[in-house]
């Protein structure tokens, strides 16, 4: 059996990517492709929005439309690519900062929504591109370029904070999980509504060099270490749960999607 290498989407002559040793956003290019193959994506019906980043540079190794945008300004300018075009199958490609940190009201906002697009966002737990800085995910505690003592600040739980705005399906993986981030991926973009991926991968430049995590090595072992299959997470008592994070498909549920309500409506006003 051959499997999906994914490369047809991938620029001639742009390999070795930009990206430091050690970084997950590789890994995260690799299933995203490979999930596009197997679901026999054509690159003229696809769009790829990025922001700013590390993370956002990740269009320019693709051969597929895609549309670069402001720092935290992905999600609405795919929302207008999908409103002026429905058929069009949406991805956006964001870091932490850009999607729940600067950007936190657009995601919140899609996922109410339920727009039909599918949003994929590496977590590093810093802003990655400018020098390390805490994000809206830096976990409390930890060490960053800003919080040289510790963070003061709660974490948000991007998966949690999608659920409760009402995204229709929501996954979490990391660079440890190869191919389960592509399956998830693959779910994700064949849902209607709001689906999103969050791919947990600590930067090792930046944040792994503040907090044991500086080689590729010791960051796939903390990987491995604290993320738990979904169903094994559920069951631990609150006291424990602070340890691990779920990883698997969180949330599938199948809500209208925007366009499907639109659409419903506005026959409804016709017939007045
Ligand atoms: C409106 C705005 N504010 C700040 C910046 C500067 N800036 C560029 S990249 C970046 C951090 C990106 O962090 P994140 O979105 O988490 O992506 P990563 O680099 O970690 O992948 C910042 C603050 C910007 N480009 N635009
Ligand atoms: S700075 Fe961090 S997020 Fe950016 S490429 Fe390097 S390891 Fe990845």
């Amino acid at each position: 059996m051959t499997h999906a290498t994914g490369t047809k989407y991938l620029k001639n002559g742009m390999l070795p990517h930009m990206w430091c040793s050690g970084c997950g956003i590789g890994i995260l290019m690799g299933a995203m492709v490979r999930a596009f193959e197997e679901l026999e994506y054509t690159n003229h019906e696809t769009v790829v929005v990025t922001g700013i980043g590390c993370t956002g540079k990740l269009d320019d190794y693709l051969t597929t439309n895609a549309l670069h945008v402001t720092h935290g300004r992905a999600l609405p300018h795919a929302t207008g690519v999908k409103a002026f075009n429905p058929r069009l199958k949406v991805v956006v490609i964001m870091g932490d900062g850009d999607s729940v940190t600067i950007g936190g009201n657009h995601l919140i906002h899609a996922a109410r929504r339920n727009i039909d697009v599918t949003a994929i966002i590496l977590n590093n737990f810093n802003y990655g591109m400018t020098g390390g800085q805490a994000s809206g995910t830096t976990p409390e505690e930890c060490i960053t370029s800003t919080t040289s003592f510790g963070n003061p600040e709660r974490e948000i739980d991007i998966c949690a904070l999608a659920e409760v705005a009402g995204a229709n399906y929501v996954a979490r993986q990391t660079p440890y999980h190869g191919w389960e981030l592509k399956e998830n991926i693959k779910e994700a973009l064949n849902k209607k509504g709001f689906s999103l991926v969050e791919v947990v991968s600590p930067c090792p430049t930046h944040f792994g060099k503040n907090n044991e995590m500086l080689e590729a090595r010791e960051m796939l072992l903390w990987l491995q270490e604290k993320s738990l299959p979904v169903e094994k997470y559920r069951k631990l008592g609150v006291g424990e749960k602070k340890d691990y994070f779920a990883v698997g498909t969180l949330v599938d549920r199948n809500a209208p999607d925007f366009n499907t309500r639109y659409e419903e409506i506005r026959k409804r006003a016709l017939e007045l």
